[in-house]
């Protein structure tokens, strides 16, 4: 596994051979490299099935999809908001927007251990990975008890346990990631004037 800062190291020429849009995660397996997470994760899931992510009903997998879905296009920009953001307004339409979330996972979990009944899969790794950071947002999640104990029970299991980033390492990812729209822009205005 090789770590980026982000500190303008995702702009080096030997990592844009590998993702020219100079962002992480990115995945090299054999001599097959993949960008985007969803696609990483979609590109794990068929090629080591074992044990399986995503369930095989339609319903269900629509499910699972809808959960990635959100979490990309509703939470994760309004988490960049709270982190980047300081205009009153952005910040409480970015907190309605979680909220939206968070009472959408809320019912969905219903009586039921994972998002989709009693089989952990993508819709956990997906939202669970970015859920458990929103009390570093100061975002608690006590007003949503099931969405708080699922995310309990998700940290306890012992494959999230050795993965799971300290929380001085979650603070230290929250000022680089403040940083990087002025190093991007910074970067493509380089690009533009040699060309
Ligand atoms: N849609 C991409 C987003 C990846 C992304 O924006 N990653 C951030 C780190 S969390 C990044 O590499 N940023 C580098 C930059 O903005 O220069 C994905 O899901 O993989």
């Amino acid at each position: 596994m090789i770590e980026l800062a982000l500190d303008g190291d995702q702009w080096q020429p030997k990592f844009l051979t590998i993702n020219p849009f100079g962002r992480v995660p990115v995945l090299v397996d054999d001599d097959f490299t993949i960008f985007e997470s969803s696609s990483i994760l979609d590109y794990l899931e068929l090629q080591y099935p074992t044990p399986c992510f995503l369930p095989t009903d339609t319903k269900t997998l629509t499910v699972v999809r809808m959960v990635e879905m959100l979490t990309l296009h509703e939470l994760i920009p309004a988490m960049l908001t709270l982190i980047r953001v300081t205009n009153k307004n952005a910040i409480e339409q970015a907190n309605q927007q979680i909220t939206a979330m968070l009472n959408f996972l809320e019912q969905q979990l219903n009586n039921s251990l994972y998002i989709t009944g009693d089989q952990i899969s993508l819709a956990e790794i997906v939202a669970g990975s970015l859920i458990i950071w929103l009390p570093y947002l100061n975002v608690t999640l006590s007003s949503h008890p099931k969405v708080e104990l699922w995310c309990n029970q998700l940290m306890q299991r012992p494959a999230w346990q050795e993965t799971q980033a300290s929380p001085r390492i979650v603070q230290d990812w929250l000022r680089r990631i403040q940083k990087l729209p002025k190093i991007r822009e910074r970067q493509w205005k380089q690009i533009r004037e040699a060309n």
